[in-house]
């Protein structure tokens, strides 16, 4: 990471060096060089747009085909669902042009964005020894699958699903669609088999919608790993998972594919006869909120958002883990569309504060790396977080990627039991079931007076 942060010193202004070393210090797995090197500092990608039609025109294939070959442009992706548009490569001479066909609505820079992870070396537990303990539990408890009971055995419950209440539920989120809108997910990990019941590869990049990162796979056991004798459990065990995969190998990507999967998401949504009621989304990048579906500030990601919202989908997602305000990070400042989760320091799955200190504060307090703010929605467990990863193993790791599936998992119980149920019902329950503020989440400045979630109480 240090060699990183020299080689982006020769390619980057001094004036954002500090904060881009300081980023790639703390993003585990998103490496200098596999971010698009043509981002500008604010993580516009220059050349590369999203072009949005109004609502009145009818023929948006022939319009978009039409723009494609006057602008000389390089079509990237269609939009239908979430958005009536597409993303395109043209050049600044063609943009002007774009803009002014009556049929566009407005056209947005393409952005980057990238997985909200924390590296950190204190982390208590590494892969193998995860795996090791998974095989152990299996010799310990040699219950074949068939017969598992309801009941978790203690070492294989996460903290963070100790520290919510959501072991032993009779609810478990059976009939639920969660879309995770991220690296993908790893589906034939015995801890998510059969979970994973379709997807989309948004990235322009080769395998499918599977996970090459990990990421994606974590946010997914998380939300529904097995409650079986193996490794984790999820929030949500019964609840099925669709893989959409917006961002790639490294844990990176743009506005346009994070589109492209909001598309695809609402496609499958209730108001189009579809299963999906959840998607989480524990990415984010620069930007700002209108609070009008980006339709005051030409926003071409938010619209896509509120869109997906109308279509029936609870959106769940990472405030970011910049230790700043979410009011510069999207999707998290997005109030009017979505439900924004901060970090949770937790160390030993209990309330009270009676457990070791953690690298990110202590027991029970707010996370030092969250982002905060009064878009912030609810805190959930976010710190040493054990899931799924790769090569069908687990791992522990933190960030405010870690607490949205925590929540997303909670939405997905909540609309088990209350089939229908508006995002705005979804997010006022989870912050009604919460514990009362002061109980946990402390934080001295009162900036941050969300509280945390609890799923036993929903
Ligand atoms: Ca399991
Ligand atoms: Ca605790």
């Amino acid at each position: 990471m240090y060699d990183d942060c020299m080689n982006i010193r020769r390619r980057l202004s001094l004036l954002f060096l500090l904060p881009v070393c300081a980023a790639l210090l703390f993003f585990a797995f998103a490496s200098a060089d596999a971010r698009d090197e043509r981002a500008d500092r604010e993580g516009r990608i220059p050349g590369q747009y999203i072009v949005v039609f109004k609502d009145s025109v009818e023929d948006v294939e022939a319009a978009e085909n039409d723009i494609v070959q006057l602008s000389r442009g390089e079509r990237l992706d269609s939009y239908r669902s979430a958005l009536s548009g597409f993303s395109a490569r043209f050049s600044d001479a063609d943009l002007a042009a774009v803009k002014n066909d009556p049929r566009v609505e407005f056209v947005s820079e393409d952005r980057v964005v990238s997985i909200d992870v924390r590296a950190d070396s204190r982390s208590p537990q590494e892969d193998s020894r995860i795996s090791l303990q998974a095989d152990r539990l299996s010799r310990v408890t040699p219950t074949p699958l068939a017969k598992a009971g309801p009941t978790i055995q203690a070492q294989s419950l996460p903290t963070g699903i100790n520290r919510i209440n959501a072991e032993g539920l009779a609810n478990t989120g059976a009939g639920v669609n969660v879309a995770v809108i991220d690296t993908g997910i790893l589906s034939s990990h015995p801890d998510l088999s059969g979970k994973v019941v379709g997807g989309k590869n948004c990235t322009r990049a080769s395998g499918g919608y599977t996970d090459q990162n990990g990421h994606g796979t974590h946010v997914a056991g998380t939300i529904a790993a097995s409650n079986n004798s193996l490794g984790v459990v999820g929030v949500a065990p019964s609840a099925k998972l669709w893989s959409v995969r917006v961002l790639d190998r490294n844990g990176n990507g743009t506005w346009s594919s994070v589109i492209c999967g909001l598309d695809y998401v609402t496609s499958k949504a209730p108001a189009k006869g579809g299963p999906i009621t959840v998607a989480n989304l524990s990415l984010g990048g620069g930007g700002a909120s209108d609070n009008n579906c980006g339709n005051s500030n030409n926003d071409a990601l938010h619209k896509a958002i509120c869109r997906t919202r109308d279509a029936g989908v609870t959106l769940v997602v990472a405030a970011g883990n910049s230790g700043a305000n979410t009011s510069g990070a999207v999707p998290a400042a997005y109030d009017d569309a979505v439900i924004t989760v901060s970090a949770l320091a937790d160390s030993n799955g209990t309330a009270g504060g009676g457990g070791a200190a953690t690298s990110f504060g202590a027991d029970d307090t707010f996370a030092s790396f969250s982002n905060y703010g009064t878009a912030v929605d609810i805190g959930a467990p976010g710190v040493w977080i054990n899931s799924t990863w790769l090569s069908n193993t687990y791992k522990t790791i933190s960030g405010t990627s870690m607490a949205s599936p925590h929540v997303a998992g909670a939405a997905a119980l909540y609309i088990a039991k209350n089939p229908g149920a508006s995002w705005t019902a979804v997010r006022d329950a989870l912050i009604a079931a919460g514990e009362a503020l002061g109980a946990g989440h402390t934080d001295p400045s009162s900036k941050h007076p969300e509280p945390v979630l609890r799923a036993d109480t929903l």
